[in-house]
């Protein structure tokens, strides 16, 4: 009887390890109901892939709109190329974030945040 109870603690304490693994890899990007398409560029207006959001089919984006304009504070590049941010409409101004194909910002940072107005592959 008191073997059966161990053997009970032992399994609870290795899911338990499991667990706080999982939550340790968190490295990996956001998976929510917002999540972003493969192919997208997708960007958000606050960290961690949160608040309004605006998911964008390939590499390029001349100008992100009025609901996005300098609102961005998280971003992920699910696209094959690597993209770069820029400050102004049609990639002019200063290069805000170089983003790798495949990656993620869950915050772009002071000296990109709620500046970003256009992408592209670069
Ligand atoms: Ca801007």
């Amino acid at each position: 009887m008191k073997k059966a109870l161990l053997a009970g603690v032992v399994a609870t304490a290795c899911a338990a390890v499991t667990m706080s693994t999982a939550g340790i890899a968190q490295a990996s990007p956001p998976k929510n109901p917002n999540d972003c398409p493969n192919g997208y560029v997708c960007v958000w207006g606050d960290i961690n892939y949160e608040g309004r959001y605006l998911f964008n089919p390939g590499t390029d984006r001349a100008n992100v709109g009025s609901f996005m304009n300098d609102l961005t504070s998280s971003l992920w590049n699910r696209t094959g190329s690597q993209v770069c941010f820029y400050e102004h409409a049609d990639f002019r101004g200063a290069t805000l974030a170089i983003v790798p194909a495949g990656s993620w910002l869950s915050n772009v940072g002071p000296a990109a945040n709620d500046k970003i107005s256009s992408w592209r592959d670069c």
